[in-house]
């Protein structure tokens, strides 16, 4: 990788973009001024405000300054990359203030990009969060729900060639111990990945719960598979913004929703603070 942090022509097949990754990393450490970082956070819809009780900001870098990272273009997400001071744990969470989605056609290569350039950052360990739509009726709007398992329905892959990545307890099993000892009021369910970006029909959202899916969302599977690859620990966490089409009797009104993740907001980035603080001690 020779090109500069606007060249990074992470699609180009000639491009290998782990090397992408590496100079993304560089880029990040030279700015931050911090040559590793422990634990990497995606921030999902519904997250923005809870990323902000994470700890002490040391530096932000805009995403379009960094190679084969796109600017945002989801409203609500800031395409900003931090560095974190995890509370007083000495820990340096690289926080991802958004991320690419599939539905956006910048290949797969784009979506994966953040969780590579977090381990070629040095983290060890990866929070992927996100908003979805939840397929059980006693999960309100507001509702933190850990990932147990996923099914990518996307038909596609972050993986190149024969590249063969086991995904057995692919959200890490001691991460969600971990997550459920700070808060053992937490829910567990399966995240299934559409591709959107429309939402589902309500005949797919059956379908969906036929298959074993409790949630539904456009995200996090595929960058799950490239932690695995990477092998980063997943801890994979939802917040549900609304029932999915068809669960609810009625049309949800917008407004309810955005209360919904208002009110929410504190205890979902308490939740988030408190783990962070407790991996940065357990690793
Ligand atoms: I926020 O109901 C949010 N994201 N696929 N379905 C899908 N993605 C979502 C949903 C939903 N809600």
């Amino acid at each position: 990788m020779t090109e500069g942090p606007h060249a990074p022509d992470l699609c180009e097949r000639d491009t290998d973009p782990f090397d992408v990754a590496r100079a993304a990393a560089g880029v990040i450490a030279d700015r931050t001024g911090e040559p590793r970082h422990d634990v990497a956070l995606v921030l999902g819809s519904g997250w923005a405000q809870a990323g902000a009780l994470v700890g002490r900001t040391v530096a932000s870098i805009d995403n379009t300054d960094v190679p084969g990272f796109a600017a945002a273009v989801v409203e609500g997400h800031r395409g900003l990359i931090s560095s974190v001071a995890v509370a007083d744990t000495g820990s340096r969470a690289l926080v991802f203030g958004t991320r690419t989605h599939y539905y956006e056609n910048r290949g797969v290569r784009a979506v994966v990009h953040a969780v590579r350039t977090a381990a070629a950052a040095g983290c060890r360990t990866i929070v992927l969060t996100n908003g979805c739509g939840g397929l059980r009726p006693e999960w309100v709007p507001g509702t933190p729900v850990l990932i147990s398992d996923h099914i990518n329905l996307t038909a596609a892959s972050p993986l190149e060639g024969a590249t063969f990545v086991d995904l057995t307890d692919a959200y890490s099993p001691r991460l969600r111990a971990l997550a459920l000892d700070v808060d053992p009021s937490l829910e567990e369910g399966v995240y299934v990945q559409f591709r959107g970006p429309h939402y589902e029909t309500p005949a797919e959202v059956r379908m969906a719960r036929v298959l074993g899916g409790d949630l539904v969302g456009m995200s996090t599977s595929l960058e799950t598979i490239a932690a695995r690859e990477s092998s980063l620990d997943v801890l994979g966490l939802c917040l549900v913004t609304n029932p999915a089409a068809g669960i609810s009797p009625t049309p949800l009104e917008h407004a309810e929703v955005v209360r919904a993740g208002e009110a929410a907001a504190e205890r979902s980035g308490r939740l988030l603070a408190d783990i962070l603080v407790r991996i940065a001690e357990e690793g």
